[in-house]
């Protein structure tokens, strides 16, 4: 009788905790005909009390997506790729922007047209994989778009 209880009290305590991380504002840039690269952006809250690690990202319309960095040497911009990821810290709230932390889309199989929605799986260390729809602004946008007003609450 007690082994019984005991039996089916134990998967509820060593059921995973719901993730503390919540993924906001994510969207990409629509992309010119004929490029296959394109820029995403997600701002990612970490209200738990560990750190976390975004470490990668995917979509079915790019043959391959990598984390990087824009930064500037000498004058010249660049990017770099960020192969460990970027740390999430404990009860923080990381923002990917243009000019920073970026997700980068390669080998896109279509153009991105504004407004559209591309699905993304981001790859985080301890939250796993968590799908996400980046809302696609305009070609070049320093921003995301503005919210859809019929959307609205
Ligand atoms: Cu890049």
């Amino acid at each position: 009788m007690i082994v019984a209880l005991l039996a089916a009290i134990i998967p509820m305590v060593q059921a995973a905790e719901p993730s503390t991380i919540t993924v906001h504002d994510a969207w990409v840039r629509a992309t010119p005909p004929g490029i296959q690269v394109g820029g995403g952006y997600v701002t990612v809250t970490n209200t738990g009390k560990q750190a976390d690690r975004l470490v990668g990202a995917s979509s079915p319309l790019a043959e391959k997506a990598e984390i990087h960095v824009s930064e500037t040497i000498d004058s010249m911009a660049r990017m770099r790729w960020l192969k460990d990821g970027v740390e999430i810290p404990a009860g923080k709230e990381v923002m990917l922007a243009p000019g920073g932390i970026h997700l980068m889309f390669m080998g896109l199989k279509q153009a991105i047209i504004k407004g559209e929605e591309v699905p993304v799986t981001l790859q985080f260390e301890q939250a796993g994989e968590i799908d996400v729809l980046l809302r696609a602004a305009k070609i070049g946008s320093l921003k995301a778009p503005a919210e859809d007003v019929t959307h609205a609450h």
